[in-house]
């Protein structure tokens, strides 16, 4: 009764999809591991519709998922327990580049590539980037702290905001868009990271970088990771290192099948590290002569722009490569660099009969271990992770799938803060409930 009447209450005041067919895109995650239901979902092509949306809700007590691209890949943006959901994607405003300060204000909708072609076109570019560029949210990154590629150069999505607008579960706005590198007027409220259970990021202030077009790109084959970290470590000397990414011989595999790509190497080699540098100068010289001095089975040196993308290409396919394969279990994990060799010793033995699939962002220790078929193993692979001083979850986030497992990396006094922050900003929990802080 009450969520009829705020469907018909939300359809008076934004756009609305009602039709199952239409809203079933909405509903499920692009692993298929998740899949809900909900009575309606949301449009509102501004803070202020995202407000009101909200105040309804609150109103009638109906929960609500907010959700950016729909690229999450731990269940945090799916209304499983048949919420409404509450999509920015029609927030798409792009303010002019403000070459001076670098930065750019932008729309919670606004997707990463097309942030990024805006930035470019202005000589500046944005710190964070990875393979769902095409569909990812601006709102999104900022709730999940997404991570990606080039996290090794710029940070994470926290480094690279410098302010959130947000709409809270009362439906009142909070605003931090005025763009001031220096502001220590309080604390900040905590939306980035918070995965929609905080309040409903609607647009953000985003710091810049220089765009850097000369780039130089290699791909290594390597007998295995402790070789990988050793070239990392020499690889490192370089200011312009940017990406560091790993691969195996299984999963590259499984790309050249889905994609039908040759072999990028002459011979076949355990491991790959996909290696990129960017400078204002030319970075090849100083690439080549540190690739030289390296012990790697094999390297190959990308000669333009054409061949870096399809380099890249041999990593950034793995996810849909997998999927292709079956619906996956995927645990995000991140370990210190020094606990990588034995924890991978340890694997293959922690998921038992799965296909295993490993891949990932060398640099920050953040293994993306994919499985398919067999018994979940999430339990023993995670504890394992946590008996390393890993993470349980390095840049996917928390979502649904990890929160039996959260306390392996939160202390008992980190998660009561948690929740006593959640009882604070939405103490009726209508903001994306079972969701990360459950
Ligand atoms: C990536 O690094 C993404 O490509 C997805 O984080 C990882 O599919 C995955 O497991
Ligand atoms: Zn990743």
């Amino acid at each position: 009764m009450r969520m009829e009447r705020a469907s018909q209450r939300i359809s008076q005041v934004a756009r609305v999809v009602t039709d199952p067919s239409v809203a079933a895109g909405y509903c499920t995650d692009f692993t298929g591991r998740w899949r809900g239901s909900t009575p309606l979902v949301a449009l509102p092509g501004d803070t202020a519709e995202v407000a009101e949306v909200m105040r309804i809700c609150a109103e009638e007590g109906v929960p609500v998922v907010p959700q950016g691209g729909n690229t999450g890949l731990v269940g945090g943006g799916v209304p499983m327990g048949g919420e409404v959901v509450l999509s920015l994607r029609r927030l798409t405003g792009l303010g002019p580049v403000d070459a001076a300060a670098q930065q750019v204000t932008a729309g919670a909708g606004v997707v990463l590539s097309a942030l990024q072609r805006h930035v470019r076109a202005a000589g500046l570019d944005f710190g964070v980037d990875f393979a769902a560029r095409d569909a990812a949210t601006v709102g999104g990154m900022i709730a999940t702290n997404a991570g990606g590629e080039r996290v090794l150069r710029y940070g994470t999505t926290r480094a690279n905001v410098v302010g959130v607008e947000a709409v809270l579960a009362d439906g009142s706005v909070v605003s931090r868009l005025g763009g001031l590198a220096k502001d220590n007027t309080g604390f900040e409220l905590p939306f980035t990271g918070s995965e929609g259970t905080l309040g409903v990021i609607t647009a953000a202030r985003l710091r810049l970088v220089p765009l850097l077009e000369r780039r130089a790109t290699a791909l290594l084959g390597l007998p295995g990771v402790p070789a990988a970290l050793e070239a990392l470590a020499v690889l490192r000397s370089l200011d312009s290192l940017e990406m560091a990414e790993f691969f195996q011989a299984e999963g590259l595999r499984l790309v050249r099948g889905h994609t039908g790509l040759p072999s990028p190497t002459r011979e076949e080699h355990p491991v790959y590290l996909l290696v990129e540098c960017a400078a204002p100068r030319d970075p090849a010289p100083e690439l080549h002569a540190v690739l030289e001095s390296l012990h790697a089975s094999e390297i190959v040196v990308a000669a333009d722009a054409a061949d870096r993308h399809r380099l890249w290409r041999y990593r950034e396919a793995h996810t849909e490569a997998i999927n292709a394969r079956g619906v996956p279990v995927k645990l995000d994990v991140a370990l210190p660099l020094g606990e990588l060799p034995g924890f991978l010793d340890d694997l293959p033995s922690l998921v038992g009969g799965c296909e295993l699939y490993l891949f990932g962002h060398l640099a920050e220790g953040n293994l993306h271990i994919n499985l398919i078929g067999g018994q979940d193993p999430t339990d023993a692979v995670l504890r394992r992770v946590a008996l390393s001083g890993g993470s349980i979850s390095a840049e996917h986030g928390v979502g649904r799938a990890k929160t039996p497992w959260l306390h392996l990396s939160r202390s008992p006094a980190e998660l009561a803060a948690f929740r006593a922050v959640k009882q604070a900003l939405d103490p009726r929990h209508l903001l994306n409930p079972g969701v990360l802080v459950p």
